[in-house]
């Protein structure tokens, strides 16, 4: 099933049941933030980790800053500790752990922030040959988001979920400074529909998004990936002319941890994803073992994807959420999915929940950060209870210096 978006004060009782059921979890400590941070920033052009790069447009906080305010905002309003997972790779671990060690955690308390390397795998020419990087060492790319399964539960991560009794985890990406962490409605639905595995969705802006579609194969809920979507498939249009296969995945799952013990077992082999290629230039030594830098592709690399496990899932579930609320996400340098079109949606989103607040014409140009408000919800209640003397202005940066203390 898919619950469709709802305005912001158009919620049905359903919803406040979801909103109720998802803020009585995570003051009871059962939900924990997971993000999958194994990418390197390569198509920003920026080196080292993602998470490091600037993701909001006036603060210029990093992405990782933007997520560790948001659960430390939710920490206040459950008055509870919450729990970050973040998967790293072998490339970017050690740079990350530093990134937050330098910047004091940012404020979260180390027990309650969990880093773990993803696995890797080797990547293999067109003969279907294992590629060496050196004379003793074979060439090793990334597993892919879904090897978060197989690394959650052999890293020790899933049995610190147990022993902290949480039972579910808020999965999303690192590029995305939209989303919302820890949304008890999203959560609420999951748990009310007791799935496996629940997910956001929003409807494509064209045939050509780079993102996921959700449909049903067999029966069985799936996402298909963009580059695997046939061409005449993804301009298929219904009668009323939106998109047939228009239903977009914003990688945002909650997923149980019952569940990812379940598919992270490597002994469970009904359950294991699949493998999909990628082309990839792979630096390899020759037959003297000079190293050689290929000048084009030479090797597919494997990588197993997070929404391959929904067709395994128990009540898998969809809700459809609104872009401008939830999905702008920062990939490329220039363009599409970049700084400059993320922090414009940044600054609507913005301006949007002033208007719901009934402020006509807000300036262009604010930002509100997490430690402010993560929703309109929040953002009307912190703002109706605002210092007296507090108005938008061009520039202003709402945060937690903005809330009134004790409200
Ligand atoms: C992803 C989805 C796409 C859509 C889009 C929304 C895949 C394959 N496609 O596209 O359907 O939902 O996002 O923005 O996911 N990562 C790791 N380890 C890896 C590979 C990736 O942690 O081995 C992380 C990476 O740090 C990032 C996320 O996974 O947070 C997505 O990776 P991507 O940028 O390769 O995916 P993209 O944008 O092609």
């Amino acid at each position: 099933p898919c619950i469709p978006f709802l305005e912001a004060g158009k919620e049905s009782s359903e919803w406040r049941e979801a909103q109720g059921a998802g803020e009585e979890a995570l003051a009871a400590g059962r939900v924990a933030a997971f993000t999958v941070a194994g990418g390197q920033g390569t198509r920003l052009g920026s080196p080292g980790p993602k998470g490091e790069f600037p993701g909001t447009p006036i603060s210029r906080k990093s992405l990782f800053q933007l997520f560790a305010e948001s659960i430390l905002a939710a920490e206040r309003r459950y008055g509870r500790p919450l729990h970050w997972f973040i998967m790293t790779s072998e490339a970017n671990h050690r740079a990350t752990r530093q990134y937050f060690n330098t910047n004091h955690r940012f404020g979260l308390s180390e027990n309650r922030l969990h880093f773990f390397r993803q696995g890797m795998m080797p990547a293999v020419d067109d003969s279907g040959s294992i590629l060496l990087e050196s004379r003793n060492q074979i060439a090793l790319s990334p597993d892919g988001h879904g090897g978060s399964f197989k690394s959650l539960v052999s890293s020790g991560a899933t049995q610190a979920m147990r022993d902290e009794g949480i039972r579910t985890i808020s999965y999303f990406q690192i590029d995305n400074p939209l989303v919302r962490c820890l949304d008890p409605a999203f959560l609420g639905y999951h748990f009310l529909q007791k799935s496996d595995m629940t997910s956001k969705t929003v409807p494509k802006t064209g045939p050509d998004e780079k993102v996921g579609i959700f449909c049903l194969k067999e029966g069985k809920l799936v996402v298909v990936e963009y580059s695997d979507l046939p061409e005449n498939l993804a301009h298929e249009r219904n009668p009323d002319g939106t998109l047939r296969f228009g239903a977009g995945s914003i990688a945002i799952h909650a997923i149980d941890r019952k569940f990812i013990e379940k598919v992270g077992d490597p002994s469970n082999v009904n359950q294991r994803l699949p493998f999909h290629g990628a082309r990839k230039k792979v630096p390899t030594v020759d037959e003297n073992g000079k190293l050689q830098i290929p000048p084009s592709p030479n090797a597919t690399k494997l990588e197993t994807f997070v929404f391959d496990a929904l067709p395994l899932a128990v009540n898998p579930l969809l809700i459809e959420t609104s872009r401008t609320e939830e999905f702008a996400p920062i990939k490329n340098a220039t363009g599409e999915d970049s700084p400059s079109t993320s922090y414009a949606a940044q600054f609507a989103r913005a301006r949007n929940w002033a208007n719901l607040v009934g402020i006509k014409n807000p300036p262009e140009e604010f930002e509100v950060t997490p430690s402010f408000a993560t929703s309109p919800h929040e953002f009307r209640e912190n703002w109706c209870r605002r210092p007296i003397d507090l108005s938008l202005t061009p520039g202003l940066v709402l945060d937690e210096s903005h809330l009134v203390p004790g409200a």
